[in-house]
């Protein structure tokens, strides 16, 4: 059974941004699909298994961005 749920990212200008937040949050254990919505900074995190927020916002920051 997957969930997704949905964080928002402060600092994504660019569709290199995009590619940096999907690489890095789709390492995270479990997480099947990563959507981000450059626009509105939606990130859609879609899991097999419960993901905690702080291994979303950690894996947020190695990207060089912020949760918001
Ligand atoms: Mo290009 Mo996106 O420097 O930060 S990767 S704007």
């Amino acid at each position: 059974m997957s969930e997704t749920t949905t964080y928002t990212v402060a600092g994504m200008t660019c569709a290199h941004c995009v590619a940096s937040v999907t690489e890095e949050v789709s390492e995270i254990p479990g997480v099947e699909d990563v959507q981000v919505d450059l626009a509105s900074g939606a990130v859609a995190v879609t899991s097999n298994q419960p993901v905690s927020a702080e291994a979303v916002k950690a894996a947020v920051e190695d990207a060089g961005y912020q949760i918001a």
